[in-house]
Protein backbone atom coordinates (compact mmCIF):
# COMPACT_ATOMS: atom_id res chain seq x y z
CA UNK A 1 0.00 0.00 0.00
CA UNK A 2 1.17 3.63 -0.98
CA UNK A 3 2.83 4.71 2.11
CA UNK A 4 3.67 8.46 2.59
CA UNK A 5 5.16 10.89 5.23
CA UNK A 6 4.34 14.12 6.04
CA UNK A 7 2.40 15.98 8.79
CA UNK A 8 -1.04 17.31 7.61
CA UNK A 9 0.03 21.11 7.45
CA UNK A 10 2.62 21.43 5.45
CA UNK A 11 1.47 22.87 1.91
CA UNK A 12 3.79 20.25 0.11
CA UNK A 13 2.04 17.05 1.74
CA UNK A 14 -1.35 18.98 0.63
CA UNK A 15 -0.62 18.68 -2.95
CA UNK A 16 0.31 14.93 -2.40
CA UNK A 17 -2.92 14.42 0.02
CA UNK A 18 -4.95 16.19 -1.97
CA UNK A 19 -3.49 13.79 -4.85
CA UNK A 20 -4.42 10.71 -3.57
CA UNK A 21 -7.84 12.24 -2.47
CA UNK A 22 -8.69 13.08 -6.33
CA UNK A 23 -7.87 9.57 -7.13
CA UNK A 24 -9.01 7.81 -4.19
CA UNK A 25 -5.82 5.99 -3.52
CA UNK A 26 -5.71 3.54 -0.30
CA UNK A 27 -2.38 4.78 1.88
CA UNK A 28 -1.50 5.66 4.96
CA UNK A 29 0.34 8.94 6.05
CA UNK A 30 2.73 9.16 8.53
CA UNK A 31 3.03 12.42 10.36
CA UNK A 32 6.83 13.40 10.27
CA UNK A 33 8.38 16.78 10.29
CA UNK A 34 7.39 20.43 12.08
CA UNK A 35 6.67 19.17 15.89
CA UNK A 36 6.62 15.74 14.77
CA UNK A 37 10.15 15.47 14.21
CA UNK A 38 11.76 12.66 12.82
CA UNK A 39 13.54 14.01 9.70
CA UNK A 40 17.26 13.23 10.70
CA UNK A 41 16.19 10.00 11.52
CA UNK A 42 18.53 7.46 9.74
CA UNK A 43 16.09 5.33 8.70
CA UNK A 44 14.01 8.33 6.64
CA UNK A 45 17.32 10.06 5.72
CA UNK A 46 17.69 6.50 3.72
CA UNK A 47 14.56 7.31 1.95
CA UNK A 48 14.93 11.05 1.94
CA UNK A 49 18.48 12.13 1.94
CA UNK A 50 16.93 16.16 2.02
CA UNK A 51 15.71 15.53 5.15
CA UNK A 52 12.32 17.47 4.08
CA UNK A 53 8.56 16.02 3.47
CA UNK A 54 6.66 14.52 2.19
CA UNK A 55 8.25 11.46 1.24
CA UNK A 56 5.90 8.46 -0.32
CA UNK A 57 7.26 4.37 -0.66
CA UNK A 58 4.79 2.81 -3.14
CA UNK A 59 5.17 -0.77 -2.95
CA UNK A 60 9.59 0.10 -3.25
CA UNK A 61 9.10 3.03 -5.52
CA UNK A 62 10.52 5.88 -2.80
CA UNK A 63 10.11 9.38 -4.25
CA UNK A 64 10.34 12.42 -2.60
CA UNK A 65 10.07 16.05 -3.95
CA UNK A 66 6.17 17.47 -3.62
CA UNK A 67 5.90 17.69 -7.49
CA UNK A 68 7.68 14.75 -8.63
CA UNK A 69 5.50 12.84 -6.28
CA UNK A 70 2.01 14.64 -7.73
CA UNK A 71 3.81 13.76 -10.93
CA UNK A 72 4.41 10.20 -9.86
CA UNK A 73 1.20 9.45 -8.61
CA UNK A 74 -0.89 10.95 -11.32
CA UNK A 75 0.98 8.96 -14.13
CA UNK A 76 0.27 5.93 -11.91
CA UNK A 77 -3.04 6.04 -10.79
CA UNK A 78 -4.81 8.93 -12.73
CA UNK A 79 -4.16 8.21 -16.50
CA UNK A 80 -6.69 10.42 -18.44
CA UNK A 81 -8.00 11.98 -15.07
CA UNK A 82 -4.98 13.93 -14.07
CA UNK A 83 -2.08 12.63 -16.25
CA UNK A 84 -2.18 13.69 -19.68
CA UNK A 85 -0.91 11.02 -22.12
CA UNK A 86 0.01 13.45 -24.92
CA UNK A 87 3.40 14.73 -23.77
CA UNK A 88 2.21 18.64 -25.11
CA UNK A 89 -0.67 18.17 -23.01
CA UNK A 90 1.19 17.35 -20.11
CA UNK A 91 4.27 19.63 -20.48
CA UNK A 92 1.48 22.53 -19.96
CA UNK A 93 1.39 21.14 -16.54
CA UNK A 94 4.89 21.08 -15.89
CA UNK A 95 5.76 24.42 -16.87
CA UNK A 96 3.24 25.94 -14.42
CA UNK A 97 4.56 22.95 -11.71
CA UNK A 98 7.94 24.37 -12.31
CA UNK A 99 6.24 28.05 -12.39
CA UNK A 100 4.65 27.05 -9.18
CA UNK A 101 8.21 25.56 -7.56
CA UNK A 102 10.51 28.48 -8.47
CA UNK A 103 8.58 31.57 -9.07
CA UNK A 104 5.32 31.65 -6.75
CA UNK A 105 6.48 29.18 -3.69
CA UNK A 106 9.49 31.78 -2.69
CA UNK A 107 7.27 34.36 -2.43
CA UNK A 108 4.46 32.66 -1.07
CA UNK A 109 6.55 31.27 1.87
CA UNK A 110 7.81 34.38 2.25
CA UNK A 111 5.02 36.48 3.29
CA UNK A 112 3.11 33.45 4.55
CA UNK A 113 5.66 33.46 7.37
CA UNK A 114 6.37 37.38 7.75
CA UNK A 115 2.46 37.94 8.05
CA UNK A 116 1.02 35.08 9.75
CA UNK A 117 4.04 32.85 11.55
CA UNK A 118 5.60 35.61 13.10
CA UNK A 119 4.24 36.89 16.23
CA UNK A 120 2.38 40.29 15.70
CA UNK A 121 5.00 42.46 18.09
CA UNK A 122 7.41 41.38 15.36
CA UNK A 123 6.37 41.75 12.37
CA UNK A 124 7.67 43.86 9.66
CA UNK A 125 5.13 46.01 7.70
CA UNK A 126 7.61 47.34 4.81
CA UNK A 127 8.61 43.59 4.22
CA UNK A 128 4.65 42.03 4.32
CA UNK A 129 3.94 44.95 1.66
CA UNK A 130 6.92 43.89 -0.49
CA UNK A 131 6.14 40.25 -0.32
CA UNK A 132 2.34 40.92 -1.02
CA UNK A 133 3.43 42.93 -4.01
CA UNK A 134 5.42 40.11 -6.05
CA UNK A 135 2.58 37.23 -4.81
CA UNK A 136 0.39 39.71 -6.74
CA UNK A 137 2.00 40.21 -9.87
CA UNK A 138 2.03 36.37 -9.55
CA UNK A 139 -1.47 35.74 -9.34
CA UNK A 140 -2.37 38.33 -12.06
CA UNK A 141 -0.56 35.78 -14.03
CA UNK A 142 -2.71 33.29 -13.20
CA UNK A 143 -5.32 35.23 -13.07
CA UNK A 144 -5.26 36.11 -17.04
CA UNK A 145 -4.50 32.30 -17.45
CA UNK A 146 -7.64 32.04 -15.88
CA UNK A 147 -9.83 34.53 -17.59
CA UNK A 148 -10.80 32.16 -20.60
CA UNK A 149 -11.40 28.72 -18.92
CA UNK A 150 -12.49 27.43 -15.32
CA UNK A 151 -9.12 25.47 -14.82
CA UNK A 152 -5.56 26.55 -15.43
CA UNK A 153 -5.48 23.95 -18.21
CA UNK A 154 -8.83 23.89 -19.54
CA UNK A 155 -12.45 22.31 -18.14
CA UNK A 156 -10.97 19.91 -15.91
CA UNK A 157 -8.59 19.93 -12.47
CA UNK A 158 -4.77 19.10 -13.63
CA UNK A 159 -1.53 18.50 -11.68
CA UNK A 160 -1.02 22.20 -12.43
CA UNK A 161 -4.78 23.12 -10.94
CA UNK A 162 -3.46 20.89 -7.73
CA UNK A 163 0.32 22.77 -6.76
CA UNK A 164 -0.90 26.01 -7.42
CA UNK A 165 -4.35 25.82 -6.05
CA UNK A 166 -3.09 24.69 -3.28
CA UNK A 167 -1.84 27.72 -2.05
CA UNK A 168 -5.40 29.59 -2.01
CA UNK A 169 -6.78 28.50 0.82
CA UNK A 170 -3.88 30.15 2.82
CA UNK A 171 -3.61 33.35 0.48
CA UNK A 172 -7.49 34.25 1.41
CA UNK A 173 -7.57 33.55 4.92
CA UNK A 174 -4.08 35.51 5.46
CA UNK A 175 -4.37 38.90 6.73
CA UNK A 176 -3.59 40.94 4.20
CA UNK A 177 -5.19 42.69 1.20
CA UNK A 178 -6.12 41.27 -1.38
CA UNK A 179 -6.94 42.95 -4.84
CA UNK A 180 -10.29 41.74 -6.75
CA UNK A 181 -8.93 38.73 -9.00
CA UNK A 182 -12.52 37.68 -10.09
CA UNK A 183 -11.36 34.85 -12.59
CA UNK A 184 -8.45 33.10 -9.22
CA UNK A 185 -11.86 33.74 -6.73
CA UNK A 186 -14.46 31.56 -9.22
CA UNK A 187 -11.84 29.35 -9.67
CA UNK A 188 -11.08 28.94 -5.80
CA UNK A 189 -14.76 28.87 -5.43
CA UNK A 190 -14.71 25.49 -7.70
CA UNK A 191 -11.69 24.11 -5.47
CA UNK A 192 -13.41 24.45 -2.45
CA UNK A 193 -16.16 22.48 -3.91
CA UNK A 194 -14.12 19.69 -4.32
CA UNK A 195 -14.11 17.41 -1.25
CA UNK A 196 -10.36 16.13 -1.63
CA UNK A 197 -9.90 19.96 -1.07
CA UNK A 198 -11.66 20.42 1.83
CA UNK A 199 -10.51 17.73 3.33
CA UNK A 200 -6.45 17.96 2.80
CA UNK A 201 -6.03 21.69 2.15
CA UNK A 202 -8.29 23.55 4.19
CA UNK A 203 -6.62 22.25 7.40
CA UNK A 204 -7.64 24.89 10.51
CA UNK A 205 -5.66 28.20 10.01
CA UNK A 206 -5.00 27.76 13.70
CA UNK A 207 -2.58 24.90 12.86
CA UNK A 208 -1.57 25.95 9.95
CA UNK A 209 -0.32 29.21 12.30
CA UNK A 210 1.80 26.88 14.02
CA UNK A 211 5.51 27.00 14.29
CA UNK A 212 6.19 24.39 11.85
CA UNK A 213 8.11 25.37 8.61
CA UNK A 214 6.35 25.03 5.19
N1 LIG B 1 10.80 21.32 -2.59
C1 LIG B 1 10.38 20.44 -1.52
C2 LIG B 1 10.23 21.27 -0.27
C3 LIG B 1 10.01 20.38 0.93
C4 LIG B 1 9.90 21.19 2.20
O1 LIG B 1 10.55 22.24 2.35
N2 LIG B 1 9.10 20.68 3.12
C5 LIG B 1 8.94 21.36 4.39
C6 LIG B 1 7.46 21.35 4.78
S1 LIG B 1 6.43 22.14 3.54
C7 LIG B 1 9.72 20.61 5.46
O2 LIG B 1 10.08 19.46 5.30
N3 LIG B 1 9.98 21.29 6.57
C8 LIG B 1 10.66 20.70 7.72
C9 LIG B 1 9.70 20.15 8.73
O3 LIG B 1 8.49 20.03 8.48
O4 LIG B 1 10.18 19.78 9.82
C10 LIG B 1 9.03 19.79 -1.91
O5 LIG B 1 8.31 20.38 -2.71
O6 LIG B 1 8.74 18.68 -1.44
Amino acid sequence: MLKIWGRTNSLNVQKVMWTVGELAIAHERRDVGGRFGGLDRPDYLRMNPNAKIPTIDDDGAVVWESNAIVRYLAARYGEDLLWERDPAARAKADQWMDWMQTTLAPDFYELFWASVRTPADRQKPQAIAEAGRRLRAHYAMVERQLADKPYLLGERLSMADIVIGATLYRYYEMPIERPGLAAIRGWYERLLARPAYRTHVMVSFEELRGNATG
